[in-house]
């Protein structure tokens, strides 16, 4: 793990971000950990996850055009992360966010910000089963933009709907990259450097097993 990504980890459980109990996943599986990204709640959090997405996405080398964001939780943060990338990297991409519900006056249509065209790289916060990541995908498809990439924060790394990881096959079907700061392997070697808690770790390795990819 890189320092940035350490730093990441410890930010989200001090922020009560990244939490240990018993959770059940839009996917319907029971979980004994949840990020819930909606506990970045303050101008500072959400400057430090700026940070740490631009960061990522400079380290991947990634080339694209343009940022995106899906509805909800992706608007804050692709505000952010362009914010970001421009003041601390220099480099000033357009951005847009959708709309969940079309509004037929005003502006109209479901995308705000600058048109979708060229290489999009969409920001997003988790992903489990790979769901919502392929509704964001596919709306940037169907508004005639190729997709670069997605960059995410944590990667569960979660089967999808066969035996590969959700990010594999999004990543096959899309043929694109999926950039994260951190994934599961990261939350257990933490558990297992600095919690202490055996029992903790055990029913996330009984989860991996049971939800997880044989690597
Ligand atoms: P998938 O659509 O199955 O990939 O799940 C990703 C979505 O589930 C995220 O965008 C969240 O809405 C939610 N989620 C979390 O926020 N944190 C988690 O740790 C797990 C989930 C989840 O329900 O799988």
């Amino acid at each position: 793990m890189k320092d940035y990504q350490n730093e990441f980890l410890n930010f989200a459980i001090e922020n009560n971000v990244l939490s240990f109990g018993e959770y059940t996943l839009k996917s319907g599986r029971l979980s004994p950990y949840f990020f819930n990204f909606g506990l970045f709640q303050t101008g500072s959090a959400l400057a430090r996850l700026g940070d740490y997405y631009a960061q990522a996405i400079v380290d991947s080398g990634l080339k694209f055009d343009m940022l995106f964001g899906p509805a909800y939780k992706g608007i804050p943060l692709v505000s952010v992360v362009a914010a970001t990338l421009y003041e601390k990297h220099g480099v000033d991409y357009p951005y847009a966010y959708n709309r969940k519900e079309a509004k037929d006056h005003g502006e109209g249509g479901t995308i705000v910000g600058a048109p979708l065209e060229g290489r999009v790289l969409i920001v997003d916060d988790v992903i489990s089963a790979g769901t919502a990541c392929r509704e964001a995908a596919d709306l940037v498809a169907a508004n005639g933009a190729e997709l670069a990439g997605i960059a995410i924060s944590l990667d569960r790394q979660e089967r999808g709907t066969g035996t590969k990881s959700a990010v594999q096959e999004v990543e096959e079907t899309y043929d694109i990259s999926v950039l994260h700061i951190i994934g599961l392997q990261d939350v257990i070697q933490h558990i297992e450097t600095t919690a202490n808690d055996a029992s903790l770790l055990q029913r996330i390795t009984d989860y991996r097993n049971q939800y997880g990819v044989t690597a």
